[in-house]
């Protein structure tokens, strides 16, 4: 056999390999032509469990925009599979708050109970009108650790627990998720925690209740112990914290802003036994702990009486805040005092230059929509653009590198890098 005819064999081989290995996708659409159709793009499923019940591990879900309602889109249960259940583009928000499972307060949105693994993926969806007589409303979760992203969960109500999310004997992660104006009957008007050990990343808990109960965001029972870093935390309400209450659990909070939660007895914190260590972040009413600060976190949007959906928890900033509506960066008159202030051993990598080489606290820190500060060219953030930050202009002169010396964001350090340089020279912070 000629080389050549072995080179294609080879090729040919791969081919089939790299297409065997390929992630199924299965589609959903609830404006799609059949009942209950096939699972293919031109035919897609009409319901979303139709799909789950025909994917195998590794397989993606793909769930077309639109309002999910009725049997087959609500208690939707993964089965055990390790799939990802998600929209169209869990990071576009407009694709995520126009792709809605809304049980119509005829039950849950997921029903989570089969030892699920993180590689179980619920991924840029709405999850609204979920209810419950007992725990959990949005999403219910035993003994499995999903990962759940980029969602919004708002609007669920539990007849007992957890409004937005009950979960026991689960160690899952949230990430970026917006969990809003959830309503529990009695503890957890977001999130009921009971044993494991579930972990929110970068997620909002604002405006939940606990109507008869404690815990207003979240409600940590028998070593329910929870992990919040860069979360921001306001105006949740309870009998008794207003934004976290733990019974016999160990909640540690990092790089995030509990402000503005509301008690009957005052508390935004309580403890009945176990602990709550909060470090790196600003509580209202100060609470012992590394580098803890006690400052109005200036958000973009809040007030505390209005329509919880103006309220925009991006930091103020005089040196640039990522404005949502207009989509462009916006500078303000006050710079928040959250700015820079987390842990310094966090990831900051992601936040946009001037960054202080520091996460900022709360909700946007350590990614790339952050708030930033200082002077592009203050490259060793001393406050002043001098011989120092020239030196080190040099040493990365015709680098062809992303570096913070790169003032132009193409990959060179060049001439067009040099005349930004010098129209900050000399700057100096107030
Ligand atoms: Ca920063
Ligand atoms: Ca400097
Ligand atoms: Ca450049």
């Amino acid at each position: 056999m000629c080389n050549s005819k072995i080179v294609v064999i080879i090729l040919f081989s791969l081919c089939l390999v790299s297409i065997s290995n390929a992630a199924n996708v299965i589609y959903v659409d609830v404006n799609g032509p059949n009942d209950p159709g096939t699972g293919t793009f031109d035919d897609p499923f009409r319901k979303i469990q139709d799909a789950i019940d025909a994917a195998i591990d590794g397989d993606i879900v793909e769930i077309q925009s639109g309002i999910y309602t009725g049997p087959g889109n609500y208690n939707l249960d993964p089965g055990g599979l390790a799939i990802t259940i998600r929209s169209t583009d869990p990071n576009d928000p407009n694709v995520v708050v126009n792709t809605i499972i809304d049980p119509n307060e005829a039950g849950r949105g997921f029903y989570i109970h089969s030892g699920e693994d993180a590689n179980c993926v619920i991924s840029g969806l709405t999850i609204r009108n979920g209810y419950t007589g007992g725990k959990g409303g949005g999403i219910f979760c035993y003994n499995s650790s999903p990962t759940i992203a980029n969602c919004v969960i708002s609007g669920n109500y539990a007849g007992m627990y957890g409004g937005a999310m009950f979960c026991q004997s689960s160690s899952l992660q949230f990430i970026s998720c917006i969990i809003t104006s959830n309503t529990a009957r009695w503890d957890g008007g977001a999130l009921e925690c009971w044993e494991g050990m579930p972990e929110l990343m970068n997620c909002i808990i604002a405006d939940n209740n606990s109507l008869g109960g404690n815990g207003g965001g979240i409600d940590c029972f028998s070593n329910g112990d929870v992990l919040l870093t860069n979360c921001t935390l306001t105006k949740n309400y309870a009998n008794s914290g207003g934004a976290v209450y733990s019974w016999a659990s160990n909640v540690v909070v990092n790089n995030s802003i509990v402000w503005a939660n509301e008690a009957d007895d005052g508390s935004q914190i309580a403890i009945t036994t176990g602990s709550v260590s909060i470090s790196y972040s600003d509580v209202q009413g100060d609470w012992p702990g590394t580098s803890n600060i006690d400052a109005d976190p200036c958000f973009a949007s809040f007030d505390p009486i209005g329509d919880p959906n103006m309220w925009d928890f991006h930091l103020q900033s005089a040196y640039g805040r990522w404005d949502t509506n207009s989509q462009t960066w916006a500078t303000d008159s006050n710079t928040s005092l959250c700015i820079d202030a987390g842990d310094p051993n966090s990831d900051w990598s992601d936040e946009p230059w001037p960054n202080g080489k520091r996460v900022n606290i709360g909700v946007y820190g350590g990614t790339n929509q952050t708030s930033m500060n200082g002077n592009p060219a203050d490259f060793d953030i001393d406050g002043f653009v001098n011989f120092v930050d020239f030196t080190e202009f040099s040493n990365k002169w015709s680098a062809k590198e992303s570096c913070i010396q790169d003032l132009t964001d193409n990959g060179m350090v060049d001439s067009a890098d040099l005349r930004i340089f010098a129209e900050n020279w000399l700057w100096q912070r107030e």
